[in-house]
């Protein structure tokens, strides 16, 4: 398990906070997200990997996100989440993780389908950086793509909120296309927008296709990948 996906809703500007909480109320839109980042074979479970603020915003009732393995990270020694019993008879899960590494350390179980990054900035930019050794500059470009087990984000899952602009938005998520996350790695894939069908068909469910409305709030769901 080495491959990851941002899920995220964000503005055309990359807007994709507010005062600790999401800037908008889009239900479907959430139903969404609870859906993907649920939806595993039998026997299997999906994790959620998140930064402290994130979990903090999630409401008390949905947290931890059900079904799911959900990874707390924060430089705290000794955060509280406030959750205190884990079940082993169920798969929702709650680890506390010191830094990325960590946190990446728990997803080395076979029961573990996909890998969810959901937020928010920091830990979209921390994991939107990291390279796969195979493009990484010698030594380590000897290495085989298809057993390289470096972590690395391939896929984006961006609901793209695009009316209305949300001003007061004061957190962003960096933007995957620019050049902060080319640097030294030129030939990093490229970011590249999958069809809807490619959506569905990896989700592994309808998708609502084209621009969705809910609340006055106009949106699109988009798969966004990059190879290697
Ligand atoms: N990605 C997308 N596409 N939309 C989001 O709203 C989103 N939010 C986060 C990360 N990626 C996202 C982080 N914030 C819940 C609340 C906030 C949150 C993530 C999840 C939450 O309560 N989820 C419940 C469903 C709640 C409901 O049905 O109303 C869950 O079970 O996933």
């Amino acid at each position: 398990m080495s491959r990851f996906t941002i899920i995220v809703a964000a503005t055309k500007s990359n807007g994709i906070g507010q005062a600790g909480k999401l800037p908008w109320r889009l239900p479907k839109e959430i139903k969404y997200f609870a859906q993907v980042t649920s939806n595993a074979p039998d026997g299997k479970h999906n994790a959620v990997i998140m930064g402290r603020n994130t979990w903090e915003s999630i409401p008390k009732k949905f947290r931890p996100l059900p079904g799911r393995l959900n990874i707390v990270i924060t430089s705290q020694v000794n955060y509280d989440s406030g959750i205190s019993v884990t079940s082993e008879a169920t798969s929702t899960k709650t680890f506390i993780a010191n830094n990325l590494q960590s946190a990446l350390a728990r997803l080395n179980d076979a029961s573990i389908h996909r890998a969810f990054i959901i937020g928010g900035a920091y830990l979209y930019r921390e994991t939107l950086k990291l390279a796969p050794a195979t493009l990484i500059p010698p030594p380590a470009s000897h290495l085989d793509p298809a057993t390289d087990s470096t972590p690395y984000v391939d896929r984006i899952l961006l609901t793209r909120v695009v009316e209305p602009e949300f001003e007061d938005c004061d957190v962003f998520m960096p933007e995957f296309r620019g050049p902060e996350f080319k640097g030294s790695l030129e030939r990093a894939g490229t970011w590249v927008q999958a069809s809807h069908a490619e959506l569905k068909e990896w989700v592994g469910a309808d998708v609502a296709e084209g621009v969705q409305e809910e609340n006055g709030v106009k949106y699109e769901f988009q798969m966004w990948t990059r190879d290697t």
